[in-house]
């Protein structure tokens, strides 16, 4: 271990290592974690400055007058809220207790599906980490926080070369008296496909012991029968089960006959069957118009007699009037964004849903001042992610034709712009709907969601037509995605999945028709947990690190290789991460609770012939230089 201390040691890296070294080096010993840290951050802002970051290349600026975004003051200790209701009294109580409110509870979901809706879901866990303890002590009247699953947990490693689980555990301990929520696709985990039963129930159980309260779940085809491992476990857990149906097509239209009412309310019951503590009603698209609002809520609370928890987004422009329509018919509790990262693609306004409640029977007791204010930090923290805007300029009623998911909205528009469609977007949102109907009506939410957008490029990019999809005689390869669905990888629809285009793709094969999750085999844990401590060179291998594996195998394990290289990145500011540090600029960086490096970029030096460029810093005012390749 000394050895490769020494070997790592940054001064022995820097040739300037001298036979006096060890003497004078007790560090070596006893700073050995801390150092090797430091300096692979080093390493990273080094690259970063020089090279800059792969994901924001060619993409836009922060402006130039951004400033370093400071969360609002915490005004008190934080009051006893929603949590302690859960720790003291159970999920049974909480439940009940909703029920009791006159007022309408709202759940905050600017950590989760607001950033995943608006920024491709590229939020980094500091930004939300600083203002947790401004949730804590200045709104401890809020239901929940929306703050993990969907689409965080892959993009965490994938992306932001972050630990998922480090980050809940970290939002959980500044926000001790209010619920933390998350999304789970069910059977599907936090990924895109079906998962053996053992490898959800292990990661549900994970996800509750490193600080989930309730979870929200839900099967993108509304398959009951498929959600039931996933919700036996949060119950098992002890936290709560918000039982999910997800809300497409149009209620009162009598052409979409398939999702009426009595669809919603055969479901809810199926799912209160199946011990849901509280009902959730997941408008992913943001579908529900306020009149159907109305009927559906009124019916659902009268016939289910579960407390429900509403979700939308405000693709239409239309989101806030559903909203008040769900409260005005008695709605539990509802989903905003802080205002700074609400409306379009993301949930509707929280400020303005509580201004236009206040005074009312519904009042939600909710103080507009802290709003605004933790709004005005988030407004300064979204100026960083301008690389990951989406340039939707404004709602649209389109929404009602594609029906797309608002969390899915603007990454397929990304991947439209990286096929070179963009252009060709509205020829996109057409074939989306086309291939819905092709498909015979589907909900459309992850992963049903990326099965038919992938579907729906493939269309555009080759100029297919619906008819030669459904026409036998014209031979074509569908999409991985497409042919996994029609086997019935993801579960059934309501009806089953249309004979002749299922016929098409299968070519032959015959697909399943009960639970995908019967066919697969248990996962042996332990046998996995040994084999991946081997490929990371014996390195210990915890419940968290093995449900990363389980879920993303290769992208957990690049992430480990990243993490070799990089250390701790996400200490470092999120200006810092993305664009690496300017001449003279100086950043503070807290590599570990209470210990902070002071770093200042002096200069870069001259590029040598093997290409390589030196990046000299003060490291806590000792200088220190650091060699990577100019890609430039
Ligand atoms: C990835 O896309 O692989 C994740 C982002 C981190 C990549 C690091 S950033 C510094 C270095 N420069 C690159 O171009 N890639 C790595
Ligand atoms: C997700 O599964 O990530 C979603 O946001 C679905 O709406
Ligand atoms: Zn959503």
């Amino acid at each position: 271990d000394f050895v490769i201390n020494l070997l790592k040691h940054p001064t022995f890296l820097d040739n300037s290592y001298t036979t006096k070294f060890i003497d004078t080096t007790p560090d070596l010993f006893t700073f050995r974690k801390r150092r090797d840290r430091a300096t692979r951050l080093l390493n990273y802002l080094a690259d970063i400055s020089v090279n800059g970051h792969p994901e924001t290349a060619g993409r836009a600026l922060p402006p130039a007058q951004a400033r370093p975004p400071e969360p609002p003051a915490p005004q008190a200790d934080p009051a006893p809220g929603t949590r302690q209701l859960l720790e003291d009294k159970g999920a049974q109580a909480v439940a009940d207790w909703m029920q009791d409110q006159q007022r309408l509870l709202i759940t905050d979901t600017t950590m989760r599906d607001a950033h995943q809706s608006l920024l491709a879901t590229r939020m980094r866990s500091i930004d939300m980490i600083r203002v947790a303890p401004s949730y804590a002590a200045n709104l401890p009247q809020l239901f929940s926080v929306e703050c993990w699953g969907g689409a965080t947990f892959d993009v965490a490693y994938r992306f932001l070369q972050e630990c998922p689980w480090q980050r809940l555990r970290d939002i959980r301990a500044k926000m001790p008296n209010l619920m933390t929520q998350m999304l789970l696709r069910a059977s599907n985990g936090v990924g895109y496909t079906n998962y053996p039963d053992n490898v959800v129930r292990f990661f549900v159980a994970q996800a509750a012991e490193s600080g989930v309260d309730l979870f929200r779940v839900f099967d993108s085809l509304n398959w009951v029968r498929n959600m039931r491992v996933a919700m036996d476990a949060v119950i098992e857990s002890g936290r709560i089960c918000e039982g999910t149906v997800c809300y497409t097509g149009d209620m009162l239209d009598p052409d979409r006959a398939k999702y009426d009412l009595r669809y919603y309310v055969k479901t809810a019951q199926e799912l209160k069957a199946a011990g849901a503590h509280v009902l959730g009603l997941k408008d992913m698209a943001g579908l529900l118009k306020p009149a159907a609002a109305t009927i559906l809520i009124r019916a659902l609370k009268d016939e289910v007699g579960l407390p429900i928890h509403f979700h939308t987004h405000d693709t239409s422009g239309m989101g806030g009037a559903t909203i008040l329509a769900a409260a005005a018919a008695g709605v539990d509790a509802v989903d905003c964004a802080m205002d700074a990262l609400s409306g379009n693609t993301s949930q509707p306004t929280m400020g303005s849903v509580v201004a236009a409640l206040a005074g009312t029977d519904r009042d939600t007791g909710l103080d507009i001042g802290a709003i605004r204010a933790i709004s005005n930090y988030w407004e300064r923290v979204r100026e960083n992610y301008a690389a990951f805007e989406s340039g939707l300029q404004s709602p649209a009623s389109e929404v009602y034709l594609h029906e797309m998911p608002g969390g899915q909205f603007t990454n397929l528009k990304s991947q439209a712009r990286s096929m070179g469609l963009e252009d060709r977007w509205h020829e996109v949102a057409q074939a989306y709907a086309d291939v819905n109907r092709m498909f015979g009506d589907i909900v459309k939410v992850t992963p049903s969601s990326k099965v038919v957008g992938d579907m729906a490029l493939m269309m555009v990019s080759q100029n297919l037509t619906p008819a030669d999809v459904l026409d036998p005689d014209k031979d074509m390869s569908f999409p991985d995605s497409v042919v996994d669905m029609m086997r019935g990888n993801l579960g059934q629809p309501p009806g089953g999945w249309p004979a002749g285009l299922q016929a098409k793709v299968l070519k032959g094969e015959t697909p399943i028709t009960d639970r995908p999750g019967a066919h697969l085999d248990d996962v042996d844990l332990e046998a996995t947990r040994a084999r991946l401590s081997q490929e990371l060179e014996g390195k210990q291998i915890d419940d968290e690190d093995l449900n990363g594996y389980l879920m993303y195998p290769k992208v957990f394990l690049d992430y480990m290789g990243r993490h070799r290289l990089y250390g701790p990145v996400r200490t470092l500011p999120t200006r810092n991460f993305f664009y690496g540090m300017e001449p003279e600029q100086e950043i503070s960086v807290e590599i570990a609770p209470g210990k902070t490096m002071e770093i200042r970029l002096l200069t870069l030096g001259e590029t040598d012939e093997q290409g390589n460029i030196k990046v000299f810093f003060e490291l806590n005012g000792q200088p220190r230089s650091i060699r990577v390749p100019n890609r430039r």
